[in-house]
């Protein structure tokens, strides 16, 4: 027996859950040291006679994934074939909107839907970040307010979250995982526990987990993974503000960086206002830092 589409629904290094096609759960084992399966793959599996567990043999072609940088500067596959990458900010910790910028840049890379959400508006000094939310909106993501604690416009978030694969990123401590709590309401399931057969019993930390949201529509946490934004390269910098991108197509020069180069539409767009002079300087500082990287200056 051969499940050719099971849905990897929680990794614990690696161990996985599988959710298969009938619906039901098991524990996985990952077949040979080269597949490295992530949550959100789909997968081909089998049982493994006389064990409970069953063994990944192949990783289906992935429409899209997230990656980060790890500690030790390697690239790290968050999650794979997701449809909306949610970056979490909230009135403290302070928001870096730089980094919220990086994110969002990333799907625009890898095509998906993305979203603003910003959390703690029970704190009175959210009232200071109205104006840089009412930005994102108006260049076409929603940005929307809510508090995990009090629960105020979190049936808002249960709507964008509604359809696909929903991916959660931000700062620690904006309270995603207080979020996700939220959303799964009283129907909380348990993330079952991926067992450990190496001896040290079961181990109850996931490094990535898929939850069925209980209003549809599914998200991707992952406690175990610090914060780290996505690197970038320029030319990824250059195409990820998509109102940079759009203003893009009137400038003189197709390579324009929009930096000091004449005829520069984006430098014009800024200039009137309809470009918003935070994002323009978020889009130098990240393109600065991508190139230095890039040359080896850092
Ligand atoms: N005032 C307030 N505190 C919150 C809210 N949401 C989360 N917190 C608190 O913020 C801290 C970090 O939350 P947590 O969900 O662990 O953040 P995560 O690191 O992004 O998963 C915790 O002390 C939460 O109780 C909120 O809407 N309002
Ligand atoms: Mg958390
Ligand atoms: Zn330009």
């Amino acid at each position: 027996m051969i499940e050719r589409d099971a849905l990897v629904v929680a990794t614990y290094s690696r161990r996985m859950q599988l959710l298969l096609s009938d619906g039901g759960r098991v524990d996985a084992r990952i077949k040979g040291k080269r597949l490295k399966p992530v949550c959100g793959d789909h997968v081909e599996a089998q049982p493994i006679p006389g064990e409970p567990d069953w063994l990944i043999t192949a990783i289906g072609e992935r429409r899209n994934q997230l990656t980060r940088p790890n500690l030790r500067g390697k690239v790290e596959v968050l999650a794979a074939n997701i449809d909306r990458l949610i970056v979490m900010a909230a009135a403290t910790p302070e928001p870096e909107w730089s980094i919220v910028d990086r994110y969002l840049c990333a799907a625009e890379l890898i095509d998906t839907d993305a979203a603003v959400v910003f959390n703690k508006i029970d704190i009175p000094a959210a009232d200071a970040f109205e104006e840089v939310l009412d930005e994102y909106a108006r260049i076409g993501y929603p940005a929307l307010r809510c508090s995990a604690k009090t629960g105020h416009k979190v049936d808002a978030v249960a709507a964008l979250l509604r359809d696909g694969v929903s991916i959660i990123v931000g700062q620690s401590g904006v309270g995603k995982s207080s979020l996700i709590n939220r959303l799964l309401k009283d129907d909380r399931q348990r993330v079952a526990a991926v067992s450990d057969k190496s001896g040290e019993g079961r181990h109850t930390t996931v490094s990535s987990v898929m939850l069925q949201l209980p209003e549809g529509g599914a998200v991707i946490d992952s406690p175990g993974v610090r914060d780290y934004a996505p690197a970038l390269e320029p030319d990824e910098v250059v195409a990820g503000y998509r109102e940079i991108a759009a203003a893009a197509r009137d400038c003189r020069f197709a390579n324009c960086r929009h930096l000091r180069e004449p005829g520069c539409a984006v430098k014009a767009a800024v200039d009137d206002g309809t470009i918003s002079k935070r994002r323009y300087d978020s889009y130098r500082h990240l393109l600065a830092l991508t190139t230095k990287l890039m040359s080896g200056q850092y």
